[in-house]
């Protein structure tokens, strides 16, 4: 046996070894209709959550992509150009430099240190939400310390955690002005109402950089969505409970309209290719912008 094993070593030795080696190019030009493509090996753009954060220091809020159709994160470093078609480029090195991310994932800098921080469905999974705090140093780059796995908030006489879901996103927003952040979102079973979870980090400790949230109404705004569909509202200063389940998707652009500060809430649907406006007379400040994604779109394609 032993000398079978011999010969089998002998036999390999002289052998020629044939390997394929793949190396990966991304400096390839690629030419549409005689245009240049900027960004030709970033990768598709399918279903993505948009967020700004400056992932090298800079300055320079650069862009940061989620796909939720394939768990894909994408960045792009922002170069300084004033031309929009110009200013963006791939750079994957910052991809792999994120916190593990569960169906979708919103940047907001809630503790107010100039670094957007990242919300995400906890990894403990189900209608949980987790925060993790940028850490970001000129040293040590871009890095993230878990805050919470279980973002909870006062309901009544006990806690409860800030239901979120798979797909339905929450919205980070100051809602009241007072300088914290706060969130808009969705019950457990929504009667198509929007339900408003208070940050009392002002009120409490009179800085802005705690998540000290209070469950404050579930009928925020004042108004329902048509029940059954059809991503319409059903009424407006309408009783505050009513039944049936209703589930708007994203209700992430809360965009200023009029110019007065007051502000809109927009929730899409996966069910049907329209949005909806709903203004509102609160102060809050835009987190992930629909219109930037637009633009982003128009930029990379
Ligand atoms: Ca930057
Ligand atoms: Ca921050
Ligand atoms: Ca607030």
């Amino acid at each position: 046996m032993k000398k079978i094993g011999l010969l089998f070593l002998l036999a390999i030795s002289v052998i020629p070894a044939f390997s394929q080696y793949f190396r990966e190019v991304d400096s390839v030009r690629v030419v549409e209709n005689s245009n240049t493509l900027r960004n030709p090996w970033a990768g598709g753009i399918n279903f993505p959550n948009v967020c700004e954060i400056d992932l090298n220091g800079d300055g320079r809020k650069d862009l940061f992509l989620y796909d939720r159709l394939n768990s894909r994160i994408t960045t792009f470093l922002n170069n300084g150009s004033t031309n929009a078609d110009l200013a963006w480029d791939y750079a994957p090195q910052y991809e792999t430099l994120f916190p593990p991310i569960s169906n979708w994932a919103l940047l907001y800098d809630y503790n107010c240190d100039g670094k957007e921080d990242l919300f995400t469905i906890s990894p403990q999974g189900g209608s949980v939400m987790a925060v993790y705090r940028n850490d970001y140093t000129p040293s040590s780059g871009l890095q993230w310390t878990m805050v919470t796995d279980f973002l909870d908030e006062a309901f009544s006489t006990t806690r409860q955690n800030i239901y979120v879901n798979g797909v339905s996103l929450p919205a980070f927003a100051d809602i009241d002005a007072d300088g914290d952040v706060d969130i808009l979102g969705y019950v457990n079973l929504s009667p198509g109402r929007m339900a408003y979870h208070k940050n009392y980090s002002q009120e409490h400790y009179g800085v802005c950089d705690s998540l000290d949230f209070k469950f404050e109404t579930a009928c925020w705004g004042d108004f329902s969505l048509l029940i059954g569909g059809s991503n319409q509202v059903g009424c407006f200063h309408c009783p505050c409970r009513t039944a049936g389940p209703s589930f708007p998707d994203d209700i992430t652009d809360l965009p200023e309209i009029s110019g007065d500060q007051s502000k809109a809430a927009q929730p899409d649907d996966t069910s049907f290719q329209h949005t909806m406006l709903s203004t509102s007379m609160v102060t809050v400040i835009r987190t992930c912008s629909l219109v930037m994604w637009l633009r982003i779109i128009h930029c990379l394609l």
